[in-house]
């Protein structure tokens, strides 16, 4: 496995938090696909504890594909709908634990009790959790993060055949659905052993694609490395470094993908997601324009698969979703700032060109005439220059692209503004906090002298 496989000419995935599933389907049709998106996120779509927070999503009640972002044939329309537009949906994966209640009624009318949850989808009973029932506190124990609660959240007995084989039995359900892989939610708290076990255990689903989210932190005893044998593994030492060099200075992402990180092919990156826009771990929208280059950068080096990130602004970081009354995203909800809709921004949408045009190329000419200030070429394909100063600069930079006029694609949809490269140069201004990213996929309406003199 190496990254997603590429649907619409594209690895690349929109996360889409929240969302509901006709709002995203919506998306699909109207923006993702148009895009170049190659796919879709989605929070978890299973039956979950009632209550107005965001993370009700991550205490499943059961394995009903019925919860407050649509209903099953929504979901599954969805789907449709975004293959369609030649979009895979990923779906968020929660099956390391049950909800962290003592009892209750799920949001499809589910009710359970600790540790009893009737099914038939997704049935426990007590002898289906581990005996470890204190919280996970040290996690330099590889028996404690594994095998003990999360945030009080009951944690399923993974090792057990009946537990893996009721898992597989839901990941084999969203594939009946057509869904195009996994993420699996809080993959670290399950032994990679037993993730293997569940995939061996499907029957559609293990030939999709998963990946874990494995949070990984130096010294701990479970690493995302561990993970490779059922799917890739997220990155998170990447989006930690994109905020402390587009807090400090840039030139010092030349490295990023030499200090040991997961192998490129085999990890997912992005800037942020909806646990680190809420932990400070790395920039969010509420970082304006860096965290803009952040999404360039993301999109334009050469390493990982990337997720892009689009949710809603929040000041209470429990706060769920904002209400429409229709409990959808419209263009209107985008507009008033509601939600982010970060996939749409010029700056992240349009870069999904410029990632999609440049694959396979290799990164060249890195310059930094200063040390907030970068440039670099892809192959023939594409050049990008990024400016993490608070004044604009004009420069001139080796590129390798062919002579033509091109459209800076960072600046607008419809080719504003241009400029000019001509015997491996260009001349460009960037704007303060600003970037140029020039494409062969996007050259201005022109076509470029083959033989100039
Ligand atoms: C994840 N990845 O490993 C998710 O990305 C992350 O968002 C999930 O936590 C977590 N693992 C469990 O799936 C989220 C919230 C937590 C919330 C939890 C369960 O960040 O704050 O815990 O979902 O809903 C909440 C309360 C806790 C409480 C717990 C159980 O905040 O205080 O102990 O519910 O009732
Ligand atoms: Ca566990």
């Amino acid at each position: 496995q190496a990254g997603p496989p590429q649907r619409n000419n594209s690895d690349v995935i929109s996360n889409m938090f929240q969302w509901t599933w006709n709002s995203v389907a919506r998306e699909c049709t109207q923006v993702l696909g148009p895009q170049g998106y190659g796919y879709v996120q989605v929070s978890p779509p299973q039956e979950h504890i009632q209550g107005s927070q965001w993370w009700t999503s991550y205490q499943p009640v059961s394995y009903r594909i019925e919860s407050k972002l649509g209903t099953r044939a929504e979901f599954k329309a969805m789907i449709t709908a975004c293959n369609n537009a030649g979009v895979g949906v990923i779906a968020d994966a929660v099956i390391n634990h049950m909800t962290g209640q003592t009892g209750g009624t799920g949001w499809a009318g589910t009710t359970f009790s600790l540790e009893n949850y009737p099914g038939p989808d997704g049935g426990y009973s007590p002898q289906d959790f581990n005996s470890c029932k204190r919280n996970i506190a040290n996690y330099g124990d590889r028996y404690e993060v594994q095998n003990c609660r999360l945030v009080a959240l009951q944690d399923l007995a993974t090792g057990n055949t009946y537990v893996r084989q009721e898992i597989a039995r839901y990941l084999d359900d969203l594939a009946s659905l057509g869904v195009a892989g996994f993420r699996i939610d809080a993959a670290k708290h399950i032994p990679a052993t037993d993730l293997e076990a569940i995939k061996a255990a499907t029957t559609q689903a293990k030939n999709l694609y998963w990946i874990h989210e494995v949070i990984g932190a130096p010294g701990e005893p479970v690493q995302p490395s561990e993970y490779l044998g059922s799917g890739d593994s997220h990155e998170f030492g990447y989006g930690r470094a994109l905020k402390d060099a587009f807090d400090g200075d840039i030139a010092s992402l030349q490295n990023i993908n030499n200090r040991g990180f997961l192998p490129s092919n085999r990890a997912g990156v992005f800037v942020d997601n909806h646990d680190t826009e809420r932990n400070n771990e790395t920039m969010t929208y509420q970082w304006g324009a860096k965290y803009k280059l952040g999404n360039i950068f993301m999109l334009s080096y050469p390493y990982g698969s990337p997720s892009t990130y689009s949710g809603y602004t929040f000041s209470n970081k429990d706060a769920g979703a904002p209400q429409n009354g229709q409990g959808k995203v419209n263009d209107a909800e985008c507009t008033s700032g509601a939600w982010t809709c970060a996939h749409r921004w010029p700056e992240i949408a349009n870069m999904v060109g410029f990632h999609n045009t440049v694959n396979g190329t290799n990164l060249s000419n890195w310059q930094s005439p200063t040390r907030n200030v970068i440039a670099y070429n892809r192959g023939n394909k594409g050049f990008v220059a990024l400016n993490n100063t608070n004044s604009a600069t004009t420069r001139e930079f080796i590129t390798t692209l062919p002579n033509g006029r091109y459209c800076n694609v960072v600046a607008s949809n419809t080719c504003t503004q241009t400029f000019t490269v001509s015997g491996g140069k260009v001349s460009v201004t960037l704007p303060a906090y600003g970037a140029v990213a020039l494409h062969t996929g996007a050259l201005d309406g022109v076509t470029p002298d083959p033989d100039p003199d």
